[in-house]
Order: C-alpha cells, then structure tokens, then sequence
C-alpha cells in the first residue's frame, strides 16, 4: 500500500467536534457535494446579487450578502429584519435550491434535530480582510429551530462567545467543507468571524462563502 501525501480528499470521511453544549460541527460534511452547492450559490446571486448592508449604526457590512428561501435577512438605516422581498430588486427572494434546503434538513438530522425545514438561506461572502462582528442573531421568530451553516473555500477563524457581550471568547477553525449546527444554548450566544487571510481555494477563488440556514418568518 503506498500513502500518497499529496491525495487531500479523505476518502469521505466525516467526523463530529462538539464546540460546546448544543454545537456541533460536522467536519467536512459538506465537502462531497461542495462544486453542486456552489452553482446553486451562483444561481441565487445571479438573482439576487452580494450588497453590502448598512447597518443601523451606519456601518457598512465588510462581509457581502444575498439571500434565498421564502424569507431573506435586511439590514439597512432604519434596522434588521426578515423581509420576504428583496429590496433591491422589489421581487420576492429566489427559491431555496433543493441541493442547499436538502444538506440543511441532512445535517439537523445527523445532530439530532428531526424535520428541519428552513425558509431563510443566507449567503454571506467575504473577500480577503473582510469580517463579522460578535453579534447574537435574534430576529428569527423560532429559536427552537437550530440554524445550521456551512462554510465553503477559504477557511475562517470562528469566534464564540457566551451570552454577554463581554463573555469571554473561544476560537473555532472552520473550513471548506464543514458544517455546523447551532441549537439549544448555543443559538443565542454571540459570535462573529476574524479578519479572512489571504487565500486560494480552487472552487471559490480568494473568497470564503459561508451559508446558513434558519426558521425565519
Ligand atoms: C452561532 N455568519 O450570518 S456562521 C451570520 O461565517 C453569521 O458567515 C457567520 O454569524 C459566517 O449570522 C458565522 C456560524 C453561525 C451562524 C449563526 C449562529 C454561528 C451561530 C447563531 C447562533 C450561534
Ligand atoms: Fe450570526
């Protein structure tokens, strides 16, 4: 048997880290099917194209965002919110390709959480230096449901905090490929990603896409 150190698939393996009670992080989850998942990315931002949102504050998102789904996330002067229209374009948000909506259901499964059926998929993209501030996410009306997200091409450092603001933090590696899901405890507490370094990754170019999936509306 010759080990070829140069084969970086891992023959499908995936494996399951917990982050702390009611996170879980399915490694590598997602890394099968990841070209089909990013062509039903391109598709929905084909539709419906990566802004920068402003914030309430008047900051501008160094992260870009679209949406998909019966739902989509805005944020502008006047605050955040779901929103079944896509502002920009005064149209309802594209539909939840099967491929995203079906790995979303699959991966609540796998840590425990029967029948999830998101109606909001929110697609973040960071370019190299871009970032997201701790934050908690509150504006879905059901924080029974977990969210579930996934990451895709450059990797990320994840920083997850406690339910204050000032809670002390711990970091979290995710890479292309990996899949979290957030329920219970977890759903609530802040979190936020560090700056994104430079990288390549072949699917996505310089670019991290990060996915996440919610109960919404
Ligand atoms: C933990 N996105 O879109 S995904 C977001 O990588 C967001 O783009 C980050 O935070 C990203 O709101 C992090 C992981 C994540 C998403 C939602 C959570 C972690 C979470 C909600 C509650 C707790
Ligand atoms: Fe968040």
């Amino acid at each position: 048997m010759n080990y070829d150190l140069f084969d970086l698939s891992n023959n499908g393996d995936t494996w399951t880290e917990e982050i702390c009670k009611d996170a879980l992080v399915l490694r590598q989850f997602a890394v099968a099917q990841a070209p089909e998942l990013m062509q039903a990315v391109t598709e929905v931002t084909t539709q419906a194209p990566f802004r920068h949102m402003q914030t309430p504050g008047g900051y501008t998102m160094s992260a870009s965002l679209s949406s998909c789904g019966s739902m989509g996330w805005v944020s502008d002067r006047v605050g955040y919110r779901y929103s079944s229209h896509d502002p920009q374009s005064k149209q309802p948000w594209p539909a939840m390709p099967e491929i995203l909506s079906k790995l979303a259901t699959e991966a609540a499964e796998a840590a425990g959480y029967h029948r999830f059926y998101p109606d909001a998929c929110l697609i973040n993209r960071y370019t190299p230096g871009a970032k997201m501030s701790l934050h908690q996410d509150r504006n879905e009306r059901d924080y029974d449901a977990p969210i579930v997200s996934v990451s895709l091409g450059v990797p990320a450092t994840f920083l997850f905090g406690g339910m204050q603001r000032g809670d002390k933090t711990i970091k979290v590696p995710l890479a292309h490929g990996d899949v979290v899901v957030w329920g219970g405890e977890s759903r609530l507490k802040f979190h936020g990603i560090l700056p994104i370094k430079a990288g390549y990754h072949s699917l996505t170019g310089e670019d991290r896409i990060n996915i996440t999936f919610r109960v919404a509306g």
